[in-house]
């Protein structure tokens, strides 16, 4: 468990540094951790799309926004079997399953722990993200078998308002504390490129870190703009695509401050390209989305991913069932 509480000048002063120092302070946490050449795999699954109550400003699946997206209701089990069966066979460890909710009603819950049981019986660790939960839900989960629960905080505390307005920061955390109390491991991570200015991202880093224990698993996304949703229409200078490099830096400051999570380059590998994706590797991510998809996105196929592997070097693994390997 981390005691050390991080503040955010602390980790502004990380993505101030020259970028070889900060690499190499991240790459020396990372070596001490895990297996530096070793990276998980997980694969996500939309299992029930469109049509959310919530203005999440980047989202393509808010009623609020017209994005275009064809709406679908909860997925038969048979289905999300066969997906996860398909990502065990690419290598996937983790089967991850997303539903475009505020929260969900218990009705829907008792469909999502059949999936959970199915999931987990194919050998893959289980993963949903389903909204705020109520009071004993976190419980039902667990008992399910699922092993984490993702809930982003995705920017600063000050900046959350400027995104969503149909709930609060605070909700975020409520729901992250009962997932932790139920005994299931944390996923929670954030998006860049929103408009935030640095200080914001080191902000959302230092939330992040201090939530003690630090989340298991940390996705760090670049916003992808999707037509339709207000944050796609940020003035081109507050969006400038997220120079690569500052995710680089984000990803870096993340391994720093939570040596021992997974660290997990998101969604925007697409547009970061192999050259900028070896350095997030490099600044100590050791996790992926794993697949053609997304949610609603794109996301570069297997194929290409073997072949950057092999580039690299790197090897699929699966890092432990904790999230953590021994230093060697
Ligand atoms: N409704 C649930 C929730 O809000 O927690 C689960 C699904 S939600 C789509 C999961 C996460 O995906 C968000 O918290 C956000 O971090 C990420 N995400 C969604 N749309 C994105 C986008 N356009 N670009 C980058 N990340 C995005
Ligand atoms: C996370 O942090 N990123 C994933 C997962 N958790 C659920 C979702 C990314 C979504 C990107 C936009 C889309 O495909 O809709
Ligand atoms: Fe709904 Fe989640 Fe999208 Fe927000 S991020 S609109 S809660 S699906």
């Amino acid at each position: 468990m981390s005691t050390q509480a991080w503040t955010t000048e602390a980790i502004e002063a990380l993505f101030e540094l020259p970028l070889m120092d900060l690499l190499f302070q991240a790459q020396t946490v990372h070596r001490a951790n895990f297996d530096p050449n070793a990276v998980q795999l997980s694969t996500l699954m939309s299992i029930k799309t469109g049509g959310c109550s919530e203005d999440c400003g980047y989202c393509s699946q808010s009623a609020h926004h017209d994005t275009g997206l064809e709406r679908q209701k909860l997925a038969d089990l048979g289905e999300v079997l066969s997906n996860a069966q398909a990502a065990f066979d690419a290598g996937a460890t983790r089967f991850c399953m997303g539903a475009a909710w505020r929260g969900p009603k218990d009705t829907d819950l008792s469909q999502v722990e059949a999936m959970v049981r199915g999931v987990k019986a194919l050998g893959l660790e289980t993963c949903v993200t389903l909204g705020m939960l109520k009071p004993g839900q976190a419980e039902r989960l667990k008992d399910a078998g699922l092993d984490y629960y993702n809930h982003n905080l995705d920017t600063a505390p000050e900046y959350y308002e400027q995104v969503v307005t149909t709930h609060r920061y605070s909700d975020r955390l409520d729901t992250l504390k009962q997932v932790r109390e139920a005994g299931i491991s944390v996923c929670c991570g954030g998006i860049i490129g929103m408009g935030e200015d640095r200080r914001m991202r080191a902000g959302l880093i230092a939330e992040l870190a201090n939530l003690n224990p630090a989340p298991e698993s940390v996705p760090v996304n670049m916003l992808v703009p999707i037509a339709g949703t207000p944050l796609a229409g940020l003035p081109v200078q507050a969006q400038a695509r997220i120079d690569p490099l500052e995710m680089v830096r984000t990803i870096a400051a993340a391994r720093i401050t939570m040596p021992t999570s997974l660290v997990r380059l998101s969604a925007g590998r697409q547009s970061l390209g192999e050259m900028g994706q070896a350095l997030c590797f490099m600044a100590g991510a050791n996790s992926i989305f794993y697949g053609d998809k997304l949610l609603t996105t794109g996301n570069p196929e297997w194929t290409a991913d073997q072949a950057l592997f092999a580039k690299l070097g790197l090897t699929p693994a699966a890092v432990a069932e904790s999230g953590r390997r021994c230093a060697h």
